[in-house]
């Protein structure tokens, strides 16, 4: 009996090996911030969502710890005792009334709370100087393309969309003929952007966690209403969140958060790229 004990714990004792040295692995990413939170919030409506996050966070908390220590008051001091006898309670409907009551306005209160941020992050139309970069998802990576001097985006179609023209880009479109390309998301700083999301195949997913923004990509439909204002420098990768097929676990893309006079020089020389590749010239050197 104690030989089977003994061999119990030692299988238990290498399962939990096992699972520590898996752990370990998956920890060995590159992280920005602590092992067990959320990476630092870079964007200005990620900020807003870590404040609701927390609230309920320490909502829920509170409320938890208030309960169980009650709860647990009540087993102790109520236990079966000698000589004790047991009291049956009808309950008590003003009691049933209030924790009832309190709850409904705590949760009421949180869909006012979420409501009006979501509509913030989301709905609210972005800043006039908004820049607006498309980006194709598909299988299995991301790509982008950027406006040109003019600063308007050429127009796109989900039904243009093939191999030779992932963007969708409607030719007939002037604009479309000095936008760029490029294979790193490059940003400025405290310069809002809004994206013009397409995919080329299957769903994906757009997630850039340190920015709290999640959103599909969906074959056959555009969705541009994502916008929002990084505000720390950095590296970043956006990685996509929905299972898209066997390349899933490696499809992601950079993101460079730069200066705004980095950005600028970024863009110049992408600029000055895509001109010179149109004019038949060698494309200057360029990021
Ligand atoms: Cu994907």
């Amino acid at each position: 009996m104690s030989q089977f004990v003994s061999n119990k714990k030692s299988f238990i004792a290498a399962l939990v090996t096992l699972f520590l040295a898996l752990g370990a692995s998956a920890y060995g990413a590159a992280r920005t911030s602590g092992l067990w939170w959320m990476p630092d919030a870079a964007s200005k409506s990620g900020v807003e969502i870590d404040q609701l996050t927390y609230f309920i966070y320490y909502l829920t908390g509170g409320v938890f710890i208030l309960t169980q220590v009650v709860y647990i008051y009540f087993l102790v001091r109520y236990r079966a005792r000698r000589g004790v006898r047991a009291t049956y309670s009808h309950g008590d409907n003003r009691l049933e009334l209030v924790w009832t009551a309190i709850p409904t306005a705590i949760f009421i209160g949180l869909w006012g709370y979420s409501n009006h941020l979501w509509w913030d992050v989301i709905h609210t139309e972005p800043p006039p100087d908004t820049m607006e970069i498309a980006v194709t998802a598909y299988q299995f990576g991301f790509t982008f393309q950027y406006p040109g001097p003019t600063g308007k985006l050429g127009r796109s179609d989900v039904k243009l969309i093939s191999t030779d023209n992932i963007f969708g880009n409607d030719r007939t479109d002037p604009a479309t003929k000095e936008d760029f390309q490029s294979g790193v998301l490059e940003l400025a700083v405290n310069k809002a952007v809004r994206i013009r999301l397409n995919s080329k195949d299957v769903i994906h997913g757009f997630y850039i966690p340190q920015f709290r923004i999640y959103q599909d990509a969906v074959p056959g439909r555009t969705i541009d209403w994502v916008w929002f204002i990084p505000t720390k420098t950095g590296s970043y990768q956006l990685a996509c969140s929905q299972l898209c097929g066997s390349g899933h676990y490696n499809m992601k893309a950079d993101i460079a958060v730069v200066s705004q006079a980095e950005f600028d020089k970024w863009y110049q020389e992408k600029v000055a790229a895509a001109t010179n590749a149109t004019a038949g010239t060698p494309p200057a050197q360029s990021k």
